[in-house]
């Protein structure tokens, strides 16, 4: 059966959330970063970058990368509409999809998050972290404008929707910041949906 590797607290809950958008029977292993799990050779063996999210499909091949699971995840599932079909939809969701995975999550919380992998010096941590803090909330002031008057950011929920929502998720619940308007309307919408709320429960955030 398909099987989500993921971690707590980690963008892992956004293709969560898009396999319960699908609604078909997967399985989900943790890997448990306070053991350092996914450095392990057992891990490594499934997923050599020794990240989450990985997902192990029916035929046992492993894909990697959020945006590719995430597109991979759509178009194998057409009938559940979470992607549009049309050359500027597609266009559209993998350029809010790459923002939110490329810039706000790597470029940006990374930094706040893990400032220990760009610096061995504790001194500069605090100056880091700072950086990165405000690198995110730069960023979702850009979303909040793309958010002006939409409910999602490209037509209906996609998975740009979902990669949005982590972001949201660490900025407000791990981090205590405060979202910019349309992108807490955006993260309340995202906490009504069925799929948010399982997924929610399954990995235990209140
Ligand atoms: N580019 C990867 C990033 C995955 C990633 O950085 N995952 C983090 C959790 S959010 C991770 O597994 N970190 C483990 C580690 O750095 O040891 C993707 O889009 O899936």
């Amino acid at each position: 059966m398909t099987t989500l590797c993921y971690a707590k607290v980690t963008c892992a809950i956004g293709i969560h959330v898009i396999l319960e958008e699908i609604g078909k029977p997967y399985d989900l292993k943790i890997v448990d970063f306070s053991k350092a799990e996914q450095k392990t050779p057992e891990y490594k063996a499934l997923n050599p970058k020794g990240k989450v999210p990985a997902l192990v499909r029916d035929d046992g091949s492993v894909l990697t990368e959020f945006a590719a699971i995430a597109t991979w995840l759509s178009m194998t599932n057409p009938d559940k509409h979470l992607m549009p079909t049309d050359p500027e939809g597609i266009a559209r969701t993998l350029e809010a999809l790459d923002f939110a995975v490329g810039t706000l999550h790597m470029l940006s919380w990374r930094l706040y998050r893990r400032p220990d992998a760009y610096s061995a010096n504790p001194d500069e941590h605090d100056q880091l972290k700072t950086r990165g803090k405000e690198a995110v909330l730069a960023g979702l002031a850009v979303v909040d404008e793309q958010l002006a008057g939409k409910d999602y950011l490209v037509g209906d929920f996609s998975i740009a929707d979902a990669a949005l929502y982590y972001v949201e998720y660490w900025a407000v619940d791990i981090a205590g910041w405060t979202l910019p308007p349309n992108v807490q309307a955006h993260y309340d919408l995202m906490k009504t949906r069925p799929s948010v709320q399982a997924s929610r429960r399954q990995e235990g955030v209140a």
